[in-house]
């Protein structure tokens, strides 16, 4: 099995930083050893089959993406990366494992869509990837599905407060699924948006002419989050199910968070980067119809009302625990202008999988976030949420050597046209620029992404049989 020295870096984990070289053997990482170690009197450099030099650098565990969207068929459409397409970018960025969901609609079988996407993935993936099964009809038999998953490495059930007749549970529903996460340890996942308030506002803004995108954002206003956001907390209260809320956008659903896990409750957030960034006002209120490409569920919201700076700050003090993606890529061509003269027929999804670690840093770069809080909302803590930490989330040995050789001093231009390697047509990133750079990427010891070149291969990517969530109070 070959052997690679990574040295002359600065590992950096969750809790700090050393200054020590890592010895990656095969698939995983061997040991940490103080730089200019010997081997029977030889420098270990010497002895092993390659060196990368990471002075000046810092070595990370490998970003972990646990909310993804490959293909995902959505808005009458598909989501636009594929399983290797999208895989293939999140390498280039840094990220060495994603957590996909399988989706079940209304009269699906939940097994059966589970096999499915096991066909999509299986020899397409650069990267690692692991499942969530999203359930959309909730019944006995769905019920009876969970347990099975959960054998099959699949800990985590999302559900959704909105999206009438596509994938909307009503509130006996999911009780009932957090009554059986309760009892076989799953953690539930939430979209917390209230449905009913968003339909009607939708159908009257419509009416009104008010069709642009940034309608879209009008008609999902943060009192339909926080709402839902509530009273996801109650059936979790009721039940004792753990729950992780996707996609928090509002502060006031942070603030509902927040209440509950102050009254010790397993209850856990999650935000992306289009809400610590992005906003209503400056994205989805673009001229014309330049807003769709911000078009997302929950929506970007109001700079004006300060959610984005609340969001770093719950970050930064673990009020929220965690930033994914969301990646769900639409192209403006054909998908997104589906949309043109009414904002609710835009494919919602942003396409970020790619620039998520790199986004994240330039937190560390701006003093919103500490280089160990990093580390630890881009990796440690998704790979325990999700039941993967101490083979993935950290750099250890015994744990898969999924590693990012990053440079503080090297720059990302995410520019006009294609600087990036997801399927899409546009960039929802485009003009912004990171003080650093993803130089080095292993993936179970092996090289995928080095010095600007693409060295992975589809097919590299296993599946990750997960276990129940290690972040439990
Ligand atoms: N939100 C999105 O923007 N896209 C996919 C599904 C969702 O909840
Ligand atoms: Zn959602
Ligand atoms: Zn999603």
């Amino acid at each position: 099995m070959a052997t690679t020295l990574i040295s002359g870096g600065t590992v950096v984990s969750s809790t700090g930083r050393r200054e020590v070289d890592v010895l990656v053997d095969g698939e995983r990482i061997a040991a940490l050893l103080e730089p200019g170690s010997t081997v029977l009197g030889s420098d270990l450099r010497s002895t092993v089959d390659s060196v990368i030099d990471a002075s000046g650098k810092y070595v990370i565990p490998g970003g972990i993406d646990a909310h993804t969207h490959m293909e995902m068929p959505f808005g009458g459409t598909f989501a636009s990366d594929t399983f290797e397409t999208g895989t293939r970018a999140a390498a280039w960025g840094g990220t060495t494992s994603i957590v996909d969901f399988v989706v079940q609609y209304p009269d699906q079988g939940v097994l059966d869509q589970y096999h499915a996407w096991h066909e999509k993935a299986a020899g397409n993936c650069a990267i690692d990837y692991g499942f969530h099964q999203i359930l959309s009809d909730v019944q006995d038999s769905s019920l009876s599905a969970m347990d099975e998953l959960v054998n099959e490495g699949v800990t985590s059930f999302k559900l959704f407060m909105a999206y009438k007749g596509v994938f909307l549970s009503d509130d006996g529903q999911i009780l009932r699924a957090f009554q059986k996460g309760a009892s076989n340890g799953a953690m539930m996942m939430m979209h917390a948006e209230n449905g009913a308030m968003i339909d009607v506002l939708v159908q009257q803004l419509i009416a009104e002419g008010k069709t642009d995108p940034y309608y879209h954002g009008i008609s999902r206003p943060w009192q339909a989050e926080e709402e839902a956001t509530h009273r996801a907390i109650m059936i979790a209260d009721l039940t004792g199910a753990p729950l992780y809320v996707v996609h928090v956008s509002a502060k006031q659903a942070v603030e509902q968070i927040t209440a509950a896990r102050d009254r010790g409750m397993n209850v856990f957030g999650e935000t992306c980067p289009q809400y610590l960034y992005l906003s209503l006002e400056e994205q989805l209120g673009a001229p014309g119809f330049e807003g769709a490409k911000w078009v997302c569920s929950t929506p970007l919201r109001s700079r004006a009302e300060g959610h984005q700076d609340h969001m770093w700050r719950s970050l930064r003090t673990n009020d929220i625990q965690m930033v994914s993606t969301d990646h769900c890529p639409f192209c403006m061509k054909d998908q997104k202008d589906m949309g043109i003269g009414d904002f609710s027929k835009i494919p919602n999804g942003i396409g970020s999988v790619e620039h998520r670690m790199d986004l994240l840093y330039q937190g560390v770069v701006e003093g919103r976030l500490s280089l160990e809080r990093w580390v630890e909302i881009t990796s440690t803590t998704p790979a325990r949420m999700f039941g993967m930490y101490g083979r993935k989330g950290v750099i250890e040995p015994g744990a898969d050597a999924d590693v990012v050789v990053y440079d503080p001093n090297g720059h990302t231009s995410i520019g006009l046209g294609k600087t990036h390697h997801m399927n899409m047509d546009y960039s929802a990133w485009e003009g912004f620029e990171i003080d650093g750079h993803v130089d080095t990427v292993l993936s179970r010891g092996t090289v995928v992404v080095d010095d600007g070149e693409y060295r992975g291969r589809a097919g590299h990517g296993r599946y990750i049989k997960r276990g129940l969530s290690q972040y439990l109070v």
